[in-house]
């Protein structure tokens, strides 16, 4: 018993010393001794590789400014002129170049302002860390100013949300933040009291704490075992119509796509997250699907009696093939979000591009070709009716044209950052992706004001690239003073802006699928030549269909930011792939309810319908002679 008794002593005498021990060895060694809370943040984001914070100071968050200040070459700040960019900017940053995006904001009213561009970043499945202030360590909850309980306010949005109450916390909460960003792919907040921000790091660590026991290493790359790939084979080798189903987490396994699109006379679609997994011209490629899709999708998701998602959680499960018709297999990085979306009999965790490698020597080529072949036919069809919708030479300008000619114009390297509304249906269908560009827009999220902090987080990211901007003129409002941010560091993005001084996309819901006559979508004009001018940058307006080609032209051209403002058709319908009879009834429900421009929407409505069908005539009696 005494002896027992003893041992226990002589072990806490022994744990005691081990301790001292460890100061002694901390005082000696700390690279961290006698820094500031401020500061250890900023070194351990710099071992975690962040290299640009987007933000905006106030006093709740300055100490952390001063520490970014002094490490100007290492970190690039970029001040934006509103938080939710900053958020936007750093979730784009992170989509673009696969890194941890990184944002800053004050207390109170800094950090809620992030929120937006946060939560897009959340629901795109993308690693961004937040920093923001909190107030003073002894007045939090006392109504003190700008004394907002951000941990509450956070604890949705972020998968890691904390508090740096002292310095000797501050490098473990950024390892663990930084690196819980990148495994949960999704939002890490850390929010550090004003007075702690100033406080030095004396190395009085508590009783149980060690300093440095965490890292800043990263293991990222997974793949499940042979046998799981196997059985995923299986199935995929007895399915005769496979469609593989692409979305964000295939960016970068477009190769390993096309082989087994290839392998298995498979066509493939592509989520608007997944626009730029292979070229739009390619000939496994059936483009989009759900509301913003082409015909072709949906026949070929009709007839599919094996789907092979890939890297997608794609939201709108009607356009999916119906539980039951189709074997399911999905590859995702995150567990939890296999069999989301549609039953899967087999589920493959982990990277892409990985499991698409290891997949592809497993399946057998396959030699039907008459599902291929009838999608492929359906899809030059449908690549007609686009072109013809593409060139017309109406007035107003229809937005298709528009989108066409950017298409064009566009070098093949761009990166195309897209807005929330009618304008991205026109991107998705009719901006083409090319090998080795980049395609972003708020997937999930589907918020507006997204598309102009994208295309300067694109352009900070590859300097050298083209950065495009494919917007509303509703969203481009939002957020318009960081076209000022695109001038003060010379970033040469170009704005595409679809000008109908609406709301189109309500304007089109609130008739085609409640029945109700518009309410609340028209706004008054801004001259966007003369903001991006008074901003100092160029500004260029197309009014007629004939300076379409030749404005855009020189717009692209110049090396300053610049705005090119397109007048379109504001009553162009953003069609789906097929129209359903409901929106029909309910677009004449809303005319019956008084709907205003019901008889320029019937004008436009008829004339489109005449237009497709003389075409259709047209190249009949064309391909008959
Ligand atoms: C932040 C935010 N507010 C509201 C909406 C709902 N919404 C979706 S599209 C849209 C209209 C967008 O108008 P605009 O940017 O001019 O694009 P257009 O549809 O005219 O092409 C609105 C209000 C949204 N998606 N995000
Ligand atoms: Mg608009």
């Amino acid at each position: 018993m005494i002896m027992i008794y003893s041992i226990y002593h002589l072990s806490l005498i022994a744990k005691d010393y081990i301790h001292i021990l460890q100061y002694l060895i901390v005082d000696i060694m700390s690279e961290y001794e006698n820094m500031r809370t401020a500061d250890i943040v900023a070194e351990a984001l710099l071992d975690w590789k962040v290299d640009v914070i987007f933000g905006l100071p106030g006093d709740g968050i300055n100490g952390f400014m001063e520490a970014l200040r002094q490490r100007q070459n290492k970190i690039k700040f970029v001040l934006v002129r509103h938080e939710e960019s900053a958020a936007f900017m750093a979730c784009a940053y992170a989509k673009y170049t696969g890194k941890l995006g990184a944002c800053v904001a004050t207390s109170g009213p800094g950090a809620i302002h992030l929120l937006n561009g946060l939560y897009d970043a959340k629901a795109d499945n993308t690693p961004v860390i937040a920093i923001t202030g909190t107030t003073y360590s002894d007045l939090i909850n006392s109504s003190y100013q700008q004394d907002v309980n951000l941990l509450q306010l956070y604890s949705d949005v972020a998968v890691y949300n904390d508090m740096i109450s002292v310095p000797e916390q501050a490098e473990m909460a950024v390892d663990i933040a930084c690196r819980t960003a990148l495994a949960q792919r999704g939002v890490s907040h850390l929010t550090i009291p004003i007075d702690i921000q100033e406080k030095k790091l004396s190395g009085k660590f508590s009783r149980h704490n060690v300093a440095y026991h965490t890292s800043d290493v990263y293991v990222a790359e997974t793949i499940p075992s042979r046998s799981i790939i196997q059985k995923a084979a299986e199935i995929l080798n007895s399915g005769s119509r496979i469609v593989i189903l692409v979305g964000q987490g295939a960016i970068g396994a477009g190769d390993e796509v096309l082989a087994i699109a290839e392998r298995l006379n498979a066509p493939v679609v592509k989520a608007l997250l997944g626009k730029s997994v292979i070229p739009d011209d390619n000939p496994y490629s059936l483009g989009g699907l759900g509301l913003l899709g082409t015909e072709p999708f949906s026949d070929a998701m009709g007839e599919a009696d094996t789907l092979f998602m890939v890297g997608t959680s794609f939201p709108y499960v009607d356009y999916l093939p119906k539980p039951g018709q189709a074997r399911g297999i999905q590859i995702d990085i995150k567990p939890e979000k296999i069999g989301l979306r549609y039953p899967v009999e087999i589920g493959l965790v982990g990277d892409s591009r990985l499991i698409l490698s290891a997949l592809l020597p497993l399946l057998n080529q396959k030699g039907n070709l008459e599902f291929l072949k009838s999608k492929q036919e359906a899809m030059k069809n449908w690549n007609r009716l686009l072109s013809e919708k593409s060139t017309r030479t109406d007035k107003p300008i229809k937005p298709q044209v528009i989108a066409k000619a950017v298409s064009d114009e566009i070098e093949d390297n761009a990166i195309i950052s897209v807005d929330c509304g009618t304008n991205t249906s026109w991107a998705a269908r009719y901006i083409d992706i090319r090998k080795g560009m980049k395609f972003s827009v708020s997937g999930t999220l589907s918020s507006m004001a997204n598309g102009l902090p994208y295309a300067i987080a694109a352009q900070i990211a590859f300097p050298e690239r083209q950065s495009i901007a494919f917007v509303g003129d509703a969203g481009l409002t939002m957020l318009m003073g960081e076209f000022a941010t695109a001038v003060q560091y010379n970033l040469p993005i170009k704005v595409i802006v679809i000008k109908n001084n609406t709301l189109g996309m309500i304007r089109w819901e609130q008739m085609g699928f409640l029945g109700n006559p518009e309410f609340g979508v028209e706004f008054s004009p801004i001259d966007w030549v003369k903001f991006a001018e008074a901003c100092g940058g160029k500004g260029y307006s197309i009014r007629e269909p004939f300076e379409v080609r030749s404005k855009l032209h020189q717009g692209m051209k110049e090396r300053k930011p610049t705005i090119i403002e397109a007048y379109i058709d504001p009553f162009e319908p953003p069609m789906p792939p097929k129209v359903e009879m409901s929106f029909v009834t309910n677009l004449a429900k809303s005319f019956s309810k008084g709907q205003p421009y019901s008889r320029r929407i019937g004008l436009t409505l008829f004339r489109n319908q005449v237009h497709t069908s003389l075409k259709n005539i047209h190249s009949h009696s064309v391909k008959g002679k």
